[in-house]
């Protein structure tokens, strides 16, 4: 009906600015604790502060990408309904703080970030780890391929380009585990550029590689991490391919409790958002992506990031807020 198609989306767009309150509030509570070396007490401090003002959204929402299943996190948990309950029906994916260590240790690109979308499209993820490779808008589709060896990516990526392999840098999460893909992307002459920890930001650095230039990531990382990095590059365009790792027999239970029938599927951003999204991210710590929460003496500096599916628009919202009182903890 054309009428409710209206004010449906007069909602999302006032829901894509609202959404920027919560990702703020959650990176200045978070911010309070860099460089506290707690990183439990950051992250909780950050998923009080997000699940309040979540709690103020005129949505109907249920979170499918949160802090874990019931019985291991007591907010923001999968299945959990949050918003005021009055408006719209939405799946919710939050990661208050993106980067725990990052913050603990006041190290840069710690964020808190969340995305929303319509009910039933994104993808319930179980917390596993996740193969993920993902470039930025441009390029032909399957230009690079989750199942192909590391080096041919890189070989691939840069003959669409149409640059040597020597130009392209890949980004990668520095754990052991990446050693072999480490060396053979090195072994074509392209660089790498190791982050330890913050792969959502990681694969949106793809989407910009003349800002930021990085032109791949690949490696395995957090599978909630992944469907929030999918939300980024639905708004922003991109590609992504990402497999669930389920290797062992509890594993492949917890993803069929979920839904998840093909523990073995590639899923490329369309079948991790199959509706219209809005994702939104506030620096922590001072990032690539963005600048961190500044403290001053009668405001509170924050950077955001909100981008929209629909329209692609990409905002950056540097707020001064003045009324500390919103940022209390209570
Ligand atoms: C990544 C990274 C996260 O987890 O997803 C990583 O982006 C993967 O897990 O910031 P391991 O640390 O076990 O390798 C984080 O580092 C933290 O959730």
């Amino acid at each position: 009906m054309a009428t409710s198609e209206t004010s449906r989306q007069v909602m999302d767009r006032i829901l894509s600015i609202e959404i920027v309150r919560v990702t703020e509030r959650a990176a200045v509570a978070a911010a309070r604790l860099r460089g506290h070396g707690n990183e439990k007490q950051a992250d909780q401090a950050a998923v009080d502060a997000m699940r309040r003002e979540l709690g103020k959204l005129s949505i109907d929402g249920t979170v499918v990408i949160g802090e874990g299943e019931r019985d291991e996190a007591p907010m923001l948990f999968i299945g959990e309904n949050v918003g005021t309950g009055k408006g719209p029906q939405v799946d919710i994916a939050v990661d208050p703080l993106e980067g725990t260590t990052l913050c603990a240790k006041h190290m840069p690109g710690a964020i808190a970030t969340m995305a929303m979308a319509e009910s039933g499209t994104l993808l319930n993820a179980p917390d596993v780890y996740m193969e993920k490779i993902a470039i930025g808008p441009g390029y032909p589709k399957d230009v690079v391929d989750l199942d192909v060896p590391a080096g041919e990516n890189i070989t691939r990526l840069a003959k669409a380009k149409g640059v040597k392999p020597a130009e392209i840098t890949a980004l990668i999460l520095d754990r052991p585990r990446h050693a072999d893909m480490i060396a053979a992307v090195r072994k074509t002459g392209a660089a790498v550029s190791l982050i330890t920890d913050g792969d959502v930001a990681g694969v949106i650095h793809t989407a910009q590689p003349d800002a930021t230039g990085i032109d791949i990531y690949m490696g395995i990382g957090g599978a909630p991490e992944g469907v929030l990095a999918a939300a980024a590059l639905a708004c922003i365009g991109g590609q992504m391919q990402c497999r669930l790792v389920l290797d062992t027999e509890e594993k492949r239970a917890r993803a069929a409790k979920m839904g998840i029938k093909d523990p073995r599927k590639t899923y490329g951003i369309g079948d991790m958002v199959k509706g219209d999204c809005v994702f939104a991210a506030t620096g922590v710590t001072d990032g690539n992506l963005l600048r961190g929460v500044k403290f001053r003496n009668n405001v509170i500096e924050t950077e955001t990031v909100v981008m929209r599916s629909v329209t692609g628009t990409v905002r950056w919202i540097r707020a001064e807020h003045r009324q500390f009182k919103k940022f209390k903890l209570d």
